[in-house]
């Protein structure tokens, strides 16, 4: 793995806020995959800490030093890979957030910025955001996906609401809802009855593009599951 990659784990994990983001843009500068960087150097850093949390030997003030310097440094590869995405075709529009009692955003920002690249519009609600937000931005915005991210066990529940209201709201057939993060697994996918789960940002691309292609006039389909390794 690069010297560069290698570097920024370092650094995240360190919690060294301007290493990381001066290593992120000298990854860029020496042409290096802003993906590649994002998974080895980020993502990597990002599940060690967990691992190291869960097991008591890193505490939540090295959590978030390590959350803000990753996000320092995913600012500067999601802007490069906006940018190298171009315009691209019009595929459509999806609402993103993440649910009510969560922060997590790394990850939702990295599905953000594939799908923009690859010609998505994407509506960002951000964090902590409630059922009726997901429903009343898609309303307004003809969305034809509400993707829905979260990290924490305890927000789980309010992805079925999401699927629970759109039912009892009989409007469920105009949304695909598609589900991520770290405790969604397809199991729950389909056991909620959602459209769609993928495991990583990039994979997402695929499974966004496979469900607005996809016809449903026959009635409600399977879910679409790409990617999961926790199956
Ligand atoms: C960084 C971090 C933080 C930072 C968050 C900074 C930020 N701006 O996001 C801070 C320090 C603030 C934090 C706080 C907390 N955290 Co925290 N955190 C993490 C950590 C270490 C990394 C998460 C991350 O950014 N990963 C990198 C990104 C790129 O990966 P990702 O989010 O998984 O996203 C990928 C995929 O999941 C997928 N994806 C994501 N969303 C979506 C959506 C869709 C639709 C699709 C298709 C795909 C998709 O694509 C992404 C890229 O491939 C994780 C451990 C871990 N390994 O996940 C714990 C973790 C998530 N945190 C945890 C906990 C417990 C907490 C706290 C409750 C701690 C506390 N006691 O206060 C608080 C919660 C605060 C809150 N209300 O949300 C637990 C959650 C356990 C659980 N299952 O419930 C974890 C798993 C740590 C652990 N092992 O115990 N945390």
């Amino acid at each position: 793995m690069s010297d560069l990659i290698n570097k920024l784990y370092e650094a995240v994990i360190e919690g060294e806020e301007d290493d990381a983001l001066e290593i992120a843009k000298a990854s860029i500068e020496a042409g290096l995959e802003p993906l590649k960087v994002i998974r080895g150097g980020i993502q990597a850093a990002m599940d060690l800490m967990g691992d190291q949390f869960e097991n008591g030997e890193a505490f939540l003030p090295e959590l978030m030093l390590a959350g803000d310097a990753a996000t320092l440094a995913m600012e500067v590869l999601l802007a490069k890979i906006k940018e190298d995405g171009g315009e691209g075709a019009d595929s459509g529009t999806v609402v993103i957030g993440v649910m009510a009692g969560d922060h997590h955003d790394i990850g939702k920002n990295l599905v953000r910025a594939i799908l923009s690249a690859n010609g998505f519009k994407v509506i960002d609600l951000g964090i902590d955001v409630g059922v009726r937000d997901f429903i009343e931005t898609a309303k307004r915005e003809n969305a034809k996906i509400i993707a829905c991210s979260t990290l924490i066990t305890t927000s789980l529940p309010y992805q079925k609401e999401l699927i629970e209201t759109l039912d009892a709201m009989k409007i469920r057939e105009k949304y695909q809802v598609i589900l991520g993060g770290g405790p969604v697994t397809p199991q729950w996918t389909n056991m909620i009855k959602a459209d769609g789960y993928s495991n990583t940002a990039s994979e997402c691309v695929e499974l966004c593009k496979q469900l607005v292609s996809r016809d449903l006039e026959g009635g409600a389909a399977d879910p679409i599951i790409i990617g999961a390794l926790n199956a």
